[in-house]
């Protein structure tokens, strides 16, 4: 397909840098498939999947302590149901907006896609910001925001769950708003409570499921976890258990961060007290220091790329790793780097991992096993049971083996054997392109 298929569709959707990134990679790594399918090119494969099936935004009125009135914006994006229901987190973040969540929604499509299992793509969320908000705040944000979102929604047609922002507690009070305003007990969220339909792992599917697939990546040169030393971005729920899994198969972990820094700990970092300060006190990661003096703080999140690691894994934001990032990691001897964050790596750096050989797993590979976990929730409420950990947890490492599998596989037949940027994009696209060809024009 011509270049202007692409400036086309990025006129279409004005201002929106976020979303135009992933299009621009999306399509150039599928520029071999349209060669050997023209029939996608025919039928508008991919200027119909970027355009969403369905965009809403929404007002969300809300109380806060101090009797004022406040009001946010709610989005939903229902990017596209052609493998299944819309699926995917919503992010309460103050830089969301309508670029953001396009991006996310397009990567879900074809993230969800990797992982096997039945489910469409979409994201949303508002640009409620929940930090320093009381809990009654935050329950009666989530209650109004529900109060809207309920009626486009459903177990069998637009299934939500976490991201930025978004975790236990708030998917607790929306499911709660939503089975008050429907009255029914639904899995119409993922990621809910373990004694009200939640499935065990979903905590830690992220985290985990992204070390399991730094393990395969690291097999294919003869390596493997154990003695690794390792930098992790973000300390919320990715960045934690992907702490957790490091230590478990036998890597140090030095350094973690929040918005506002970063903390380096060269003896390793101990996870039960990043735990504390982030999951009970919801506090700040320059806490560490108070308990454990000989680590160190810096202000300043993008700092941590400058410590001397292994393997780094950038766990919170996207674009949060730019070249200049990349070229300190690559000089101070990185093997791999792994996205546990959506689209954390700026094209620039990307570039610089290739260059220098560096195993590079891209986020929607590399990060699936959160939406994977979800979708096993899914099955579990459907068949109105609960599987162990145990069973949970190997089935996860299933999948995250069989989409580093898929995505090498897809590398090789397509482009360069281990380029995973493009072989994510094309055996997600695949799939995605059958079923919409199979299902005509809709
Ligand atoms: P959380 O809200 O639990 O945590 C986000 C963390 O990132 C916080 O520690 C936050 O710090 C930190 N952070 C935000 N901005 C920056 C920055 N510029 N530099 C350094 N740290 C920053 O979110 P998650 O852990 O769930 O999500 C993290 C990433 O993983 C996101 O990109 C998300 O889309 C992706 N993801 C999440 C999945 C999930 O299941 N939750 C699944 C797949 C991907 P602070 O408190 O200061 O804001
Ligand atoms: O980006 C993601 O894959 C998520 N935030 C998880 C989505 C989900 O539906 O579990």
């Amino acid at each position: 397909m011509t270049d202007e298929t692409l400036q086309k569709i990025l006129k279409k959707n004005p201002g929106e840098p976020e979303f135009h990134q992933t299009l621009t990679e999306v399509y150039n790594s599928l520029q071999p498939v349209f060669k050997k399918h023209p029939e996608y090119a025919e039928a508008k494969i991919f200027e119909r999947m970027t355009e969403p099936e369905r965009t809403i935004t929404f007002r969300v009125p809300w109380m806060d302590d101090k009797d004022q009135v406040q009001v946010n914006r709610g989005y939903r994006i229902e990017f596209s149901s052609a493998i299944g229901p819309y699926k995917g987190g919503l992010r309460f973040h103050k830089t969301v907006n309508l670029s953001i969540l396009k991006f996310l929604g397009f990567e879900q499509i074809l993230k969800n896609s990797l992982t096997g299992l039945p489910m469409g793509g979409g994201k949303g969320g508002s640009d409620f910001d929940p930090h320093g908000k009381s809990d009654d705040e935050v329950m009666r944000f989530c209650q109004s925001f529900m109060n809207e979102l309920y009626r486009h929604i459903g177990p069998d047609t637009d299934v939500h769950a976490g991201d930025i922002g978004v975790g236990g507690r708030e998917i607790g009070y929306m499911f709660g708003q939503y089975k008050k305003l429907t009255n029914s007990f639904t899995g119409v969220l993922t990621g809910k409570g373990l004694t009200w339909g939640g499935s065990l792992v979903r905590t830690e599917a992220t985290g985990y499921g992204l070390l399991y697939f730094v393990e395969e990546m690291l097999k294919t040169r003869k390596e493997s976890m154990r003695g690794q030393v390792v930098v992790s971005s973000g300390s919320g729920n990715v960045s934690i258990y992907a702490v957790e899994k490091c230590e478990q198969m036998g890597a140090k972990v030095v350094a973690m961060s929040d918005s506002g820094g970063y903390i380096y700990d060269k003896e390793g970092i101990n996870l039960a007290t990043v735990k504390h300060i982030k999951e009970v006190d919801r506090g700040r990661i320059s806490e560490y220091v108070k308990s454990h003096p000989k680590a160190e703080y810096h202000d300043g999140s993008a700092g941590i790329w400058s410590i001397k690691c292994d393997v780094a894994l950038p766990n919170a934001k996207e674009n949060e790793l730019d070249e200049k990032a990349a070229q300190a990691l690559v000089k101070n001897g990185v093997i791999a780097v792994a996205e546990g964050a959506n689209m954390p790596s700026t094209p620039g750096a990307i570039k610089v991992f290739h260059k220098n050989s560096v195993l590079f797993g891209p986020a929607k590979a590399a990060n699936a096993g959160g939406v994977a976990v979800s979708g096993l929730e899914m099955s579990q409420n459907s068949q109105r049971l609960s599987w162990t950990f145990e069973e949970t947890d190997a089935r996860l490492k299933q999948i995250m083996v069989d989409i580093h599998k898929n995505a090498l596989a897809a590398s090789e037949q397509y482009s360069t054997k281990g380029n995973l940027v493009d072989g994510a994009n094309i055996a997600g696209f695949l799939k995605v392109a059958t079923a919409m060809t199979q299902q005509g024009l809709v």
